[in-house]
């Protein structure tokens, strides 16, 4: 057994038996109470499962296993005369809670790297079948839709296994996923955009150095942008949509092929990873209506008010936890202070972080007016040449593989059960306000 593998299950076994004892000693303790108007808000505030690989705080943002991003970019291996974490690394540790050594994340990646091998014909002939105008998130997920052939999960199952064996057939199929990610989500890109003319692998380079090369970008500063995009937007903890589905989905046995493309499918609405799309959508927007390539503050407040008043939400801005500036749109920030200080769209990313708080904070309803992460990435993107902006949640989504993979191969190993939380209807809320009805008596 590979030591990832080793390393996890014992992990796992571990946490596993802590958990039967919390559970015994404690599993009667209350943890806080759910008012009405919570199930009508989006369950928002409610602490529901258990999800190891990271946590939010609404005050500082996000921590992997107990390490920001700032101390992930410090102690995380990079690639050689790279400076951002590896985010094989940024697996190793999640799926262990161990910082891995230069050796371990190097286990990692050539593993990947052998597993990415052979993915059968018949998932880009799938994409294909699609008319090349289909939303990229479309395509990304019909082709892991198509790849679910390969699992070894369905095949084992079918032929009756004991659930002890479960963890092992999800570990193998998620890392078996993760690896051949890539590979897919740069072909959607290169048929769409680059006339299906496609890139082989270059099995020397790390999985996000070659995700960046698969699309065609081989520079060492967009390789440098791939290591960071790919480690800060891989996790957010588990109540967000494309952890939470992946989750829920996972919770019914239904394979991590089945679970990921699930998630993705919700990482592909507006309001959460498509929204790094709309952020740049609407800088565009912006410039041609108010014919001006270089808005300035006033005029990028006018269109503000606009957006506003023609009932949409302004993009990148406001979450459903945090109450900060995002951390990964400051690790992003950073990122182009170091590389491209004076990008034009970058500037006006940061003109519109200037402008746009006190707006979205005078409105008083908005409950966190601060930037997160999409607002930043696209401008990124951009200044390498990557316009494409419909493309930019499948960069989301081959990031986010790794949280809600790694979270499913945990909430296997512990032996989770089938999410399944009650519901109610407002005829029963109404019955219960007149006493009539004893629903949460
Ligand atoms: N622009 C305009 N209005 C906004 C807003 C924004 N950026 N953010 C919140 N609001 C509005 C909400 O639509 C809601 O309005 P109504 O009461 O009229 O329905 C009100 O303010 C209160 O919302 P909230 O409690 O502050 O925020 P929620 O937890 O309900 O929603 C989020 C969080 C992210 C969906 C919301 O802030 C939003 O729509 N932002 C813009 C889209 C976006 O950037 N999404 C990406 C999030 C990060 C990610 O998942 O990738």
């Amino acid at each position: 057994m590979e030591k990832l593998k080793s390393l996890f299950k014992s992990k796992a076994d571990q946490l596993s038996t802590e958990i039967k004892e919390i559970i015994k000693e404690h599993g009667t303790k209350k943890i806080g109470e759910v008012q009405l108007a919570q199930i009508y808000q989006g369950m928002r505030g409610i602490t529901g499962m258990i999800y190891e690989t990271s946590l939010l705080d609404a005050q500082e943002g996000i921590r992997f296993r107990g390490f920001t991003i700032p101390e992930l970019q410090q102690k995380l291996p990079k690639a050689k005369g790279g400076s951002e974490p590896l985010p094989e690394g940024l697996f190793w540790l999640m799926m262990t809670g161990q910082l891995p050594t230069e050796s371990e994340v190097e286990e990692l990646r050539v593993d990947w790297s052998a597993r990415a091998k052979n993915i059968p014909a018949h998932v880009f002939k799938a994409i294909d079948a699609l008319p090349v105008e289909s939303h990229p998130m479309t395509q990304f997920v019909v082709g892991i839709m198509a790849m679910q052939t390969d699992s070894i999960f369905v095949k084992k199952y079918a032929e009756g296994v004991n659930k002890k064996e479960y963890w092992g057939l999800n570990y193998e199929d998620s890392m078996n996923l993760i690896a051949r990610i890539p590979q897919v989500a740069a072909y959607v890109y290169r048929r769409k955009y680059k006339n299906g003319i496609s890139v082989q692998p270059d099995t020397s380079l790390d999985w996000a150095g070659n995700f960046a090369h698969l699309l065609g970008f081989d520079s060492d500063t967009f390789k440098e942008l791939m290591r960071l995009y790919l480690t800060i937007h891989a996790d957010h903890e588990g109540g967000n949509i494309s952890a939470h589905t992946t989750h829920l989905v996972g919770s019914a046995l239904s394979d991590p092929y089945l679970s990921y493309a699930a998630g993705m499918n919700g990482l592909a609405g507006p309001l959460h990873g498509l929204a790094n799309q709309e952020v740049i959508k609407w800088i565009f927007e912006m410039r041609k209506s108010i014919g001006n390539e270089n808005p300035t503050s006033e005029q990028i407040a006018a269109y503000v008010q606009k957006t506003l008043t023609d009932g949409k939400v302004v993009p990148g801005y406001g979450h459903g936890v945090l109450r900060i500036t995002d951390p990964r749109f400051t690790a992003q920030q950073e990122f182009a202070k170091k590389h491209m200080p004076d990008d034009p769209i970058v500037n006006i990313v940061w003109r519109i972080y200037e402008t746009v708080p006190p707006i979205l904070k005078s409105l008083g309803k908005i409950k966190n007016p601060w930037p997160n992460v999409d607002a930043h990435s696209g401008a990124l993107l951009i200044h390498y040449g990557m316009k494409e902006y419909e493309y930019y949640t499948v960069n989301f989504a081959v990031s986010r593989a790794l949280g809600v993979l790694a979270s499913l191969c945990w909430s296997r190993a512990l032996g989770f059960p089938i999410e399944r939380p009650k519901s109610v209807t407002t005829d029963n809320v109404k019955a219960w306000l007149k006493g009539e009805d004893s629903i949460w008596e």
